[in-house]
């Protein structure tokens, strides 16, 4: 089996004191924005924190631009909405709607922005605040654009994201950025603050691993949910064992996310699992 070392696929070396991009997306000389002390201890007493305007609006046009010309020609890999059976997808691929695309799968092999956003000194360092020097993108999770489309849409029931992925340790940060607005409306996430520090019995969850909503136990808990409200721009991080959920999409517009996720170098996917099962990505420190 190979080392770990030689798994991971490493980035270009990042510039330390950058913050902002040029015409190119490539960092220019500004300060590097992190998390402020509040910001920090919120996401370790919520599980998640979100950092206002994080993603740039050239970006975010470019993003947005790419994204629907490939949901508009199916650019491949997809996860259609009846692949995934939540409730409020159509029954099959051929049913009405069947081919509406969830998810742009692989995100990061679709166009070098992606790489560009991951590389931006203010996300890097926080998720160097977050998870420590040096981090690790996994491509086997995440690693995608949600689609939440008007007409045909689903519901995500409460879960866990590390509920199906294999890791040394349940702590890897998702980092999830709006290109448009989201809201109750349009089925914006909603997280339970501090799920992330409970421990849970088995029995709490079903057999696909959602949290039951039907438990008179878990009824507090998912009463205390909390709507991400994002404008354009903003970014959601938000631990692994952070529970969440979303409804589908009410609105006439479809709703956009970039979502991938990090892993600091000492917590490597268990091998033989599906976490192990496609190379990583080594970011460089930003100091
Ligand atoms: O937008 C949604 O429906 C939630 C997606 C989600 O939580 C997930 O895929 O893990």
């Amino acid at each position: 089996m190979d080392s770990l070392a030689t798994q991971i696929e490493k980035t270009q070396v990042l510039p330390t004191t950058t913050s902002t991009t040029d015409e190119t997306n490539k960092p220019t000389q500004e300060p590097v924005r992190r998390f402020d002390p509040i910001e920090l201890e919120q996401f370790h007493h919520d599980g998640y924190v979100i950092a206002r305007g994080l993603l740039s609006e050239k970006m975010r046009r470019e993003m947005l631009q790419l994204v629907k010309s490939h949901v508009r020609d199916e650019i491949q890999p997809i996860e259609y909405e009846a692949e995934v059976q939540y409730p409020g997808a159509p029954q099959s691929l051929n049913a009405e709607g069947g081919r509406t695309a969830r998810r742009l799968k692989q995100a990061h092999s679709r166009h070098s922005i992606f790489t560009d956003w991951i590389q931006q000194p203010s996300l890097v360092a926080r998720l160097n605040q977050l998870l420590g020097p040096e981090i690790v993108m996994p491509l086997a999770h995440h690693n995608c654009v949600m689609t939440k489309q008007p007409q045909f849409s689903s519901d995500t029931g409460w879960h866990q994201d590390i509920r199906y992925w294999s890791f040394q340790r349940p702590e890897l940060v998702s980092v999830w950025a709006a290109l448009g607005s989201e809201n109750r409306d349009n089925g914006c996430l909603q997280l339970i603050p501090g799920s992330h520090r409970v421990d849970f019995h088995a029995d709490q969850f079903d057999d696909a691993t959602f949290f039951r909503s039907d438990l008179p136990e878990n009824a507090d808990l998912i009463q205390s949910a909390v709507p991400a409200e994002l404008e354009a721009g903003d970014v959601l991080f938000f631990h692994s064992r952070t529970l969440h959920a979303a409804t589908r999409n009410h609105s006439k517009q479809t709703k956009y996310s970039v979502v991938m996720t990090f892993r600091s170098i000492d917590n490597p996917p268990i091998e033989g699992t599906r976490s192990s099962s496609l190379p990583e990505m080594l970011i460089s420190q930003i100091s």
